[in-house]
């Protein structure tokens, strides 16, 4: 991967807006296997775009009740990612984390939910970038990604860590 980033982050601009929330509880990961949209297949955490009108806060708490049917308990943003993609409009990702949460989860047509010990998270089933940032959000460190995609080949990467959000 080289060093000079093949993008002008300085004017990058997220087209899309979108959200992941992970919830940690008990030594384990609430994941799930997307079903459909971006990604589908891949293993992740809930999230979406964000809607209009609605904040970054209020869309992650809103798919993660549309995807698996709970409600996240207090949500944090701790990380950021911006993702320069070839084949879709750019992503700017807000990332956030909970301790609990109010409801059983459950599958539905978007999302089958998946619950991970944290010492067998599947980064093989899952963007290539989240092995870069995921274990960071693990030990509560926040963090700023960038990350240039060439289709699901990720080609180029930094990530900042004790960024202020
Ligand atoms: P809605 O709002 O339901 O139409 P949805 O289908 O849930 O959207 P979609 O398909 O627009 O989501 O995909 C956006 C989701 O994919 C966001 O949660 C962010 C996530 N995502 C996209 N690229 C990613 C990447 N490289 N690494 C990662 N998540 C990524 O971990």
């Amino acid at each position: 991967m080289s060093a000079d980033s093949p993008i002008d982050w300085l004017t990058w601009k997220g087209e899309m807006l979108a959200t992941i929330l992970f919830i940690i509880k008990d030594g384990e990961i609430l994941l799930i296997e997307k079903k459909r949209g971006l990604g589908a297949g891949k293993i992740n955490g809930p999230g979406g775009k964000i809607d209009p009108g609605e904040t970054p806060l209020e869309a992650a708490i809103r798919e993660t009740q549309e995807e698996l049917l709970i409600t996240p308990h207090t949500p944090r943003k701790l990380g950021e990612l911006r993702f320069s993609m070839s084949d879709c409009p750019d992503i700017l990702c807000h990332v956030y984390r909970a301790d609990d949460f109010s409801g059983t989860p459950t599958e539905t047509d978007e999302a089958v939910p998946v619950w991970t010990s944290l010492e067998k998270i599947p980064y093989h089933r899952m963007w290539e970038d989240d092995q870069h940032w995921l274990p960071l959000l693990l030990t509560e460190q926040s963090f700023l990604g960038r990350f240039v995609f060439e289709g699901e080949c990720l080609k180029w990467k930094q990530v900042d860590i004790d960024v202020r959000w």
